[in-house]
């Protein structure tokens, strides 16, 4: 026989980086990424802002395009679109596609723009962070094209949103009134308030990501049901957000949880949104002490001592007992209290959340619900891997940081840039060549 030696199964910095710059340059379509050309083929609101913070690398240009595209969907009461439709995509390739969020008409009221079509629901605000990073990646050809100057009010009023509209508890955190808000779609965390929603009839739609992915990797029909329903019942309130109308634990099956990870990320984004204010020459000291509040508030209403981690809140049954890779993303704020930060460490090495890939696994390795194929249900995810590294180098776990680092790496080119992955093996699951994985796989390697 002919001896030869196997292909090297850890390739080099720079295969991986031309590997990733080619996922990113294969699904850019001349103003924005999608996250993936098959299963989503529009514009995703927190998929850019990472899919932003890796192209700083690649093109600072391009960076700044893509959150420029996002924002210019943006309502006029502030809100930012989870989706942007692309008008040359047939409307069957996704779903729910734009006939569905009728925006232009179901969303007048709230300022939906004319012109292009979106969802009408939000995703988490990354983008203010996203904004900061991809500045002072070419802060040159920032000032040369106003970058800064012209996003920061987008950005202001995007903020003002969710901290004036949001707050249906009343406590200072926004609420997120759909799963597809959080960006953890069947999160096990979701289950209960999910379980008060009527589902609409399985006829009354068509699911198009069943054509691209497993269904046993994707959420159930149940699921869709609820989603469905949810997102219609807002559409016809006219995208409306009636605080009072939430509050109220009288049945009638809405939807409003406040979460950690969307909570700190709007943190992260309030601080970073500080930094754009002084480089502008504007105050931002007011801001910060924003961020220090809302980060108060974090601790106040989600801390749960017993699981040393962040819990979500139903607005209607109290903290949900699940434990959700969500309830660590907060690590990534270094103004936390000691005793929080040391017992988020511990949980990330515990057995709950220390999967053998070295990765971050979306839900409890040990809980009830754990499916490690299923969507958030249990894989590990790229987004939230880079949020816990960015975290643990934030409070000094150098040593850690680096080995989450080299898993992320690792496992992200030998899973061809998945979607996500099971947590154990590391085997890809969901689309190939994914937007954000690319991105943070560049992010990571600078
Ligand atoms: C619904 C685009 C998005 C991500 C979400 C992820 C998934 C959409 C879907 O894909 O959600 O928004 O159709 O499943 O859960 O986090 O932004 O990548």
């Amino acid at each position: 026989g002919i001896a030869y030696d196997p292909p090297s199964a850890a390739p080099s910095a720079a295969s991986l980086h031309v590997r990733a710059a080619r996922v990113l340059a294969a699904n850019w379509t001349g103003t924005s990424t999608v996250p993936s050309r098959n299963l989503y083929p529009h514009q995703w609101s927190w998929d850019s802002a990472f899919i932003a913070i890796g192209l700083r690398h690649l093109s600072p240009l391009r960076a700044q395009r893509e959150l420029e595209t996002l924002l210019a969907a943006q309502w006029g009461d502030g809100r930012v679109p989870h989706i942007v439709f692309s008008p040359s995509v047939p409307l069957d390739a996704y779903f729910p596609s734009p006939d569905f969020w009728r925006s232009s008409s179901a969303g007048r009221a709230a300022g939906a723009p004319r012109t292009v079509q979106t969802s009408g629901i939000v995703q988490p605000p990354v983008h203010a962070l996203a904004a900061w990073l991809v500045h002072r990646a070419d802060p040159g050809l920032s000032w040369a094209r106003g970058f800064l100057a012209r996003v920061y009010p987008r950005l202001a009023a995007w903020h003002r949103y969710l901290l004036r509209r949001r707050d249906l508890g009343g406590g200072g955190l926004v609420s997120v009134v759909h799963p597809w808000e959080q960006g953890m779609d069947n999160s096990p965390c979701w289950d209960g308030p999910l379980a008060r929603v009527t589902p609409a009839p399985a006829h009354s739609f068509r699911r198009a990501d069943l054509a691209h992915g497993a269904p046993t990797d994707r959420p159930t029909d149940l699921d869709y049901g609820r989603y469905v329903r949810l997102a219609a019942d807002y559409r016809d309130r006219g995208y409306a957000d009636d605080g009072g109308e939430f509050a109220r634990a009288d049945g009638g099956g809405e939807f409003a949880v406040e979460d950690p990870s969307f909570n700190a990320l709007l943190i992260a984004s309030e601080h970073a949104l500080a930094r754009v204010a002084t480089e502008l020459g504007a105050p931002g000291a007011g801001r910060h002490a924003r961020a220090e509040r809302l980060t108060a508030a974090l601790v106040e209403r989600l801390w749960d001592d017993a699981s040393g981690m962040f819990l979500c809140r139903d607005l209607r049954g109290g903290p949900i007992r699940e434990r959700s890779v969500s309830g660590l993303v907060p690590l990534l704020l270094p103004g936390l209290p000691r005793e929080v930060s040391g017992a988020l460490l511990s949980t990330l090495r515990g057995p709950h959340f220390a999967a053998r890939t070295g990765l971050v696994p979306s839900y409890d390795l040990r809980g009830p619900a754990f499916e490690p194929n299923r969507y958030w249900r249990g894989p590990a995810w790229f987004n939230t891997a880079w949020l816990v590294e960015r975290g643990l180098r934030a409070h000094g776990e150098k040593a850690t940081a680096e080995d989450l680092r080299t898993a992320f790496l690792r496992t992200a080119g030998d899973s061809g840039f998945a979607e996500y992955v099971d947590p154990g093996t590391g085997e890809a699951c969901g689309a190939p060549g994914f937007g954000w994985t690319a991105a943070l796989t560049l992010d990571l390697l600078h």
